[in-house]
């Protein structure tokens, strides 16, 4: 077995080299290495200086974060990084890839550091609900201040080398080899340089003072709710009120609370699913075809944001419209969310006219003979649908494959106009298509195993968190939607508004209501399909009118100025509606339902177990692989608070058999919308849990 740190020496210099690949997470096992090396070399009288570097494709990239929720080994990465700092001899720390959080933090507790251009440098613990813990909080605040560190632990996004460099966070940008350009470094430099001694970043305090007080305001309102973000404010002002050595032990306490918080758990919960979610057996058994040119067909919002996804991560795009006007449309569809870009001063025209040399726009589907992929993103019609796929039929290459961007439709029904059914699959794209990082992939028995595997690649080219689902209607995350959209009708019906509805939703996390999002989306959406669904509806199931009254007065959202709640002057947060609320009464009326109160507690409790029952069903039926697979969907594309790990991983720490009970005791008063599925039925009777299901 490879040693995962290894000491040799170049001349004079120790070079001190880790390699735990794929990203060198420092487990104990490189802890351990590393701190034995780092004392050898300093007690080594023929080393002058030291260098750290990482094998393989980068520094460290942190912690080992499976090691989290285990018993921590010594020796404490703290520790070992203190031990790097009192070297008696120059430490330089020599960067490429990702050095991230713990990683960064051996880097700042190095004497210098250089890092090769394309380097990125952060301190992302905040999205695994943690804090940097290594003396990230201490260290950093001394050399770029508050504003500067405070940015970079609350956004966790990491910076490139060349604005470290810019903020005195690394010495030098090294140009060519990198250990090379490391050794002639440390051979030039003659003295140690200890970060907890820099006062640069503490200097102003009147601005390091202001940036905590901004910082706070920003936990309590943006990110409210989360623990990590108000613990890294209290570190920073630990690091300017107290010595280094006692708030490296504040800090030490801060991520141990937050490592032991439900929130950190379902944060590193959704870290993993996120990445689990990529791996289907389909594209282990298959190579996903090439993709150089991809078609879209159709330039409306859906079509407009795919093809800007697709641009912006480098393929050229062919964009399909019926006639020139539509065209035009399509274009400047595309076209305007560059200029947005533009008018923040967020891109430049050159950059624009880069971008867009990948386009072209088309009104004959054989310019689209080229391409490996086409997706469709035509209006939501069945109909509508198989017009064009059977146009695509004509003209594709034989091993094109074939996409239809739906929300909804069925898959089969639209691919059997062709004669290449295995060569198509359903892609759903949230909206704004070029912003939201979900997309599903929906597969149809017949697809091939390598059109499978293409759809997976396409997402990984264009950024997306791609979920597998299986072609049922609304696949996983509009089916399991319906469902609890329903509780939230019956909920409105017996007493709730639906202001209360959506205050215990956005108390829950949810960055807004269910109402308030379906006004955003547009109510007439769901209207077509309930009246398209009408005689096709179970009689005995309950239904609720409250929505259609609301849509035949034309009020369809934020798009008409009233929905669920009012929108005047184009206003974007809706106000309260007291009509509505008297359309909700005159309903209740009707039915002789007398209104009576649901807490918030009631509400989430009633709202989450409709979402996890109707998920049980759909990882019953095979539509979902896995329960984190439904975590990864409802936490990218719904709004599903993400410290929260997902539903499913929410269900487990709620306690599955007190979520059976409750939907027991709902159904005594409801008991068709209220039936336990059989999987969580299951479930609870052998003790297991979703985390259990998805370790397989
Ligand atoms: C920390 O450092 C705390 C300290 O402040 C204090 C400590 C006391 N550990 O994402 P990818 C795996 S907290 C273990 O697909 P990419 C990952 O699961 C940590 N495993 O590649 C995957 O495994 P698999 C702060 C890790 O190129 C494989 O590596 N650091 C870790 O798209 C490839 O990952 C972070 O939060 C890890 N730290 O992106 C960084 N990181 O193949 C988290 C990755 O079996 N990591 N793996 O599915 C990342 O952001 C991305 O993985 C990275 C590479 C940008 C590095």
């Amino acid at each position: 077995m490879t040693q995962p740190v290894t000491l040799s020496t170049a001349g004079s210099i120790a070079v001190i080299e880790i390699n735990n690949p794929p990203v060198n997470a420092l487990s104990q096992a490189v802890r351990q290495g590393l701190l034995d090396a780092v004392v050898q070399a300093d007690a080594d009288a023929a080393v002058t200086a030291i260098v750290i570097l990482g094998a393989g494709r980068s520094f460290p990239a942190g912690a080992d974060i499976k090691e989290f929720g285990q018993p921590m080994q010594d020796p404490h990465l703290p520790d070992v990084i203190d031990r790097i700092e009192s070297c008696s001899k120059p430490v330089v720390a020599a960067l490429h890839g990702t050095a991230l959080g713990g990683g960064f933090e051996i880097a700042l507790g190095s004497h210098y550091r250089i890092a090769v251009p394309s380097a990125r440098v952060g301190l992302p613990e905040i999205h695994l609900g943690l804090i940097p813990g290594a003396g990230g909080t201490q260290r950093l605040p001394r050399l770029c201040g508050a504003a500067m560190a405070l940015d970079i632990m609350f956004k966790g996004t990491p910076i490139s080398a060349q604005d470290a460099l810019a903020a005195g966070l690394i010495d030098r940008l090294a140009e060519g080899d990198l250990r090379q350009a490391a050794l002639i470094y440390a051979a030039e430099l003659q003295t140690p340089r200890r970060s907890r001694e820099a006062t640069s970043g503490l200097a102003d305090k009147a601005a390091f003072e202001a940036a905590l007080t901004d910082a706070e305001e920003t936990a309590r309102s943006r990110m409210r709710g989360q623990m990590a973000p108000l613990k890294i404010v209290q570190c920073l002002r630990a690091c300017i009120t107290q010595p280094f050595a006692d708030g490296r032990l504040f800090e030490r306490d801060c991520f141990f609370e937050c490592l032991a918080s439900e929130q950190s758990k379902g944060m590193i919960h959704a870290f993993f699913a996120q990445r689990a979610s990529a791996k289907v057996p389909e594209a282990s058994r298959a190579e996903p075809r090439p993709l150089n040119r991809l078609g879209v067909v159709g330039g409306g919002t859906m079509g407009a944001g795919i093809t800007v996804a697709a641009l912006n991560s480098g393929l050229p795009v062919t964009m399909i419209e019926r006639d020139h006007d539509s065209l035009a449309r399509g274009r400047a569809n595309v076209e305007q969310v560059y200029d947005r870009l533009i008018a923040k001063g967020r891109m430049s025209e050159a950059q624009k006219s880069d971008i867009m040399a990948r386009y072209q726009g088309s009104t004959q589907f054989a310019d689209l003979s080229e391409a490996d992929m086409v997706i469709e993103a035509v209006f939501e019609r069945l109909d509508v649908k198989r017009a064009v796929f059977e146009q695509l039929d004509k003209v594709l290459k034989p091993d094109a494959v074939l996409a239809s961007n739906t929300s909804y439709i069925d898959i089969d029904e639209i691919s059997s106009v062709t004669n290449r059914r295995k060569h198509v699959l359903g892609l759903h794209f949230f909206s704004p298509a070029n912003i939201m990082k979900l997309l599903e992939i929906v597969v149809p028995q017949s697809a091939a195993d390598d059109v499978v595997a293409t759809g997976f690649a396409l997402a990984k080219i264009l950024g997306k968190i791609p979920v597998r689902a299986g072609n049922s209607p609304g696949f996983i995350g509009n089916r399991i939607l319906g469902k609890y959209g329903d509780c939230a009708a019956h909920m409105m019906e017996d007493g709730a508004t639906p202001y209360e509805i959506d205050a215990a939703i956005v108390e829950f996390g949810y960055p807004m209501g269910l109402h308030a999002m379906y006004d955003l989306a547009g109510l007439d959406i769901g209207w077509d399909n309930r009246k398209a669904a009408q005689g096709k509806r179970n009689p005995v199931e309950r239904y609720v009118e409250i929505a259609d009254r609301i849509c035949e007065r034309g009020w369809f959202g934020q798009k008409t100025g009233r929905g669920f709640y009012l929108y005047p002057d184009g206003a974007r947060i809706g106000a309260p509606d007291p009509e509505i609320l008297a359309l909700i009464e005159a309903e209740r009326a009707k039915k002789s339902i007398t209104a009576r109160r649901f807490t918030a507690e009631e509400i989430m409790a009633r709202y989450l177990a409709a979402m996890v029952n109707e998920a049980c069903e759909v990882l019953r039926e095979g539509v979902a692989l896995k329960p984190s697979d439904i975590d990864v969907t409802f936490v990218h594309g719904y709004g599903f608070p993400r410290y929260r790990g997902g539903p499913m991983k929410f269900a487990d720490s709620y306690g599955l058999a007190r979520m059976l009970d409750d939907i027991r005791r709902y159904g005594q008063h409801d008991p068709i919308f209220w039936q336990a599925s059989p999987l969580l039925v299951e479930l609870v009777a052998s003790g297991q849990t979703f985390n259990d299901l998805n370790k397989g």
